[in-house]
């Protein structure tokens, strides 16, 4: 038992060792932009592996212990030897000490992602939004607008600006993993990254009246002469 927790352990901590890949930065060349999406789903997926592990960890334990010293009769009353000091601080503070490791180690990658979260790139491509009982407007540079459906251009950062004539409503980009309230008197902003062209789901997330859940639209994100050419229409009409 004690090898196979060694074992266990020691994969943890190499693990961990290894996983310098949630680091926000990690594989991204100079000046190349960070995306926000990409930095979530690597953290996402870190803290499903770590928690994985851990419990792993602490279930074949669980059940090694409860196997072992399962009572062979009805009338058997248990006995237990006594633990040195070093043995009872042992197991206190090893476990206490990988569990406080890991969750440094993620809040502190948590931390440089919300930096990236709260940077739009230079150079992001700016829109404005006006959230309202029960609709999304986006206003663009040059006055084009639309309502419903935000369209991109592909291959640019994104930065929206918000805010809200009524109540509070909160504009979610399920696949660009952003959210944020839209306040009325107040600017909130996010920035996402679409790279390829398509379409993904925009929605409210915050209850905002009898028609919240139809409130809802489009990202379209398209091939940047396209969208040039849409903006350029919308501009003049
Ligand atoms: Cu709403």
């Amino acid at each position: 038992m004690k090898k196979i927790f060694m074992a266990l352990t020691a994969a943890f901590m190499l693990h961990t060792a290894s996983a310098k890949s949630v680091f926000a930065n990690e594989g991204r060349k100079a000046g190349a932009i960070a995306d926000p999406a990409e930095g979530w789903s690597r953290l996402f997926h870190e803290v499903l592996v770590d928690v994985t592990i851990m419990g792993v960890i602490f279930a074949a334990i669980t059940i090694y212990y409860m196997l072992k010293y399962k009572r062979k009769s009805p009338d058997q009353v248990g006995s237990c030897k006594k633990l040195s000091a070093a043995q009872m601080w042992g197991w206190a503070l090893i476990p206490a000490f990988v569990f406080m490791a890991d969750d440094f180690f993620l809040a502190a990658n948590t931390w440089s992602l919300w930096n990236i979260y709260r940077k739009p790139p230079a150079g992001s491509y700016e829109i404005e939004v006006r959230a309202e009982m029960w609709s999304w407007n986006f206003i663009y540079p040059g006055g084009a607008a639309a309502v419903n459906e935000l369209r991109v251009p592909a291959g640019k950062p994104i930065a929206l600006r918000m805010t809200s004539s009524d109540v509070v409503h909160s504009l979610y980009l399920s696949d660009f993993k952003v959210k944020e309230d839209c306040m009325p008197g107040r600017v909130t902003y996010y920035w996402f990254y679409p790279k390829v062209p398509g379409e993904h789901v925009l929605t409210c997330t915050e209850y905002c009246g009898a028609m919240h859940s139809g409130m809802y639209g489009k990202v379209i994100v398209m091939p940047q002469e396209e969208f040039d050419n849409w903006l350029k229409k919308e501009t003049k009409a």
